[in-house]
């Protein structure tokens, strides 16, 4: 029986996504058995390719410099292959750099990111900034801006990404700019691997399904996320679900505050079979850890999601997509549900917006939560059945089978026809319920 390969695994799927990415992207969560892959980096190898940093994967010390007489080396154990390891320095301005000829910035705005890590532990947060020195070329004077910042956590000897971003600049004006990373924590010495400065026109991803950014990797570039009565905020950690940051939310003041973004959802997605034709909604959530020492998971509503749709007549319609009874905790967990079908009678769709909000506790407070990798998106049947029932398939009811032809060279052929099984078998299904996912279903119906 040979079923359709049409879908693997959800993990096959994050595997093969992870190769064909560049920079040792993968991360593995440091609590699961071995090739267990949680996330992989957002970026494409192209960005390393098309930086305007040179030495990209920092192979050598070749383009770095060390600010103002810092010292550095080369280490082998980097983000990726070789890094550089910046020693402790006298003042917050020594630090890595690179030398970038200003003719070489055409675009208008440009995004870049390196890996740091702490080369020692910390007993305090430790922050990083990106800066940007852009020397005028009229009366040769620098300009300095921040351009990028990252904070490492107390105790943490993860590698986290710095991510910054350079823009509206007029930058005809310079001859050079130089990016350094520089701290006010000037005895703690750090590490730096996998660099890129890009067009950020050349990397903004097309949105999954009906969401843009929904896993908050391109937030510099201006999110349509917003926060809905509440205060969004986002952050660069290495133990994002999906890339490196993610969507914080705080200060909320009533249960209908949150998240919402605009999304493009138009008449195509209004009717037709109700049972059949639906969306369905997955994110990853978790509350903040510091508010679970006084959580009482009765007392507390559950997340809630809706699409707000209102139509050409000012009529709105809610959609809800969040059916559960789940408790969130101060860990990760993935959300998935199917939304209610949209039917006929929202009229023309003018707007649609999709909140995230819910999490009302007893007393009346409404704690902070976090979100990453939004999806919404048509509903489909799951098919990684098929790959499990091949596995299967392979395991228990095939048998290797050997015909001896020595002495009969006279047979141009063997046919083999299986006449009675050792036992009876047989199944019944319904004849829909495997259309269009098994090639030969027919051979089964004999
Ligand atoms: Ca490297
Ligand atoms: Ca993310």
């Amino acid at each position: 029986m040979k079923l359709l390969g049409l879908a693997s695994l959800g993990l096959a799927q994050e595997w093969s996504k992870c190769s064909q990415l560049c920079d040792g992207g993968e991360q593995t969560q440091t609590n699961c058995a071995s090739n267990c892959v949680r996330s992989c980096n957002i970026e494409s190898c192209s960005v390393y390719d098309d930086s305007l940093f040179t030495n990209t994967h920092v192979d050598d010390l070749t383009g770095w410099n060390c600010n103002a007489n810092c010292q550095m080396e080369l280490i082998d154990d980097g983000y990726s292959g070789t890094g550089i390891q910046v020693a402790a320095r006298n003042q917050k301005w020594q630090g890595l750099s690179q030398i970038i000829d200003a003719s070489q910035f055409t675009a208008t705005g440009y995004v870049g990111n390196v890996f740091v890590q702490v080369a020692e532990n910390i007993t305090e947060d430790f922050r990083l900034e990106m800066m940007a020195a852009k020397l005028l070329t009229a009366d040769g004077t620098t300009q300095y801006e921040e351009v990028g910042r990252v904070t490492i956590p107390a105790g943490s000897t993860a590698w986290y990404p710095l991510n910054f971003a350079i823009e509206n600049s007029n930058f005809g004006q310079f001859s050079q700019i130089k990016f350094y990373i520089q701290s006010e924590q000037t005895s703690v010495s750090y590490r730096a691997d996998e660099f890129y400065l890009v067009d950020q026109t050349t990397i903004l991803p097309e949105p999954v399904g009906l969401i843009h950014d929904g896993d908050f990797e391109f937030h510099q570039f201006g999110s349509d996320w917003y926060g809905n009565g509440a205060t969004l905020e986002y952050i660069d950690a290495i133990d994002a679900p999906k890339g490196n940051s993610y969507a914080k939310i705080s200060g909320r003041t009533a249960a209908w505050s949150g998240l919402h973004i605009d999304m493009p959802l138009d008449q195509s997605y209004v009717g037709g079979d109700t049972t059949t034709r639906f969306l369905q909604l997955s994110f990853s959530f978790k509350m903040d850890e510091g508010d679970m020492e006084s959580w009482v998971p009765g007392d507390m509503s559950s997340p809630k999601a809706q699409i707000k749709i209102k139509n050409t007549e000012d009529q709105t319609n809610y959609i809800n997509c969040l059916f559960a009874c789940g408790i969130p905790d101060g860990q990760w967990q993935q959300w998935e549900s199917n939304c209610d079908p949209i039917e006929d009678n929202v009229g023309s769709v003018e707007t649609a917006t999709l909140f995230i909000s819910g999490l009302e506790h007893k007393d009346g407070t409404f704690m902070d939560y976090y979100v990453d990798d939004v999806k919404l998106d048509w509903w489909t049947r799951d098919q990684s059945w098929i790959q499990a029932a091949n596995l299967r398939i392979d395991d228990i009811r095939k048998i290797d089978l050997q015909i001896n032809t020595a002495g009969r060279a006279d047979v141009a052929s063997v046919d083999i026809k299986m006449k009675k099984a050792d036992y009876t078998w047989g199944a019944t299904m319904d004849t829909f319920m495997m259309n269009g996912e098994v090639t030969d279903l027919g051979q089964f119906r004999k």
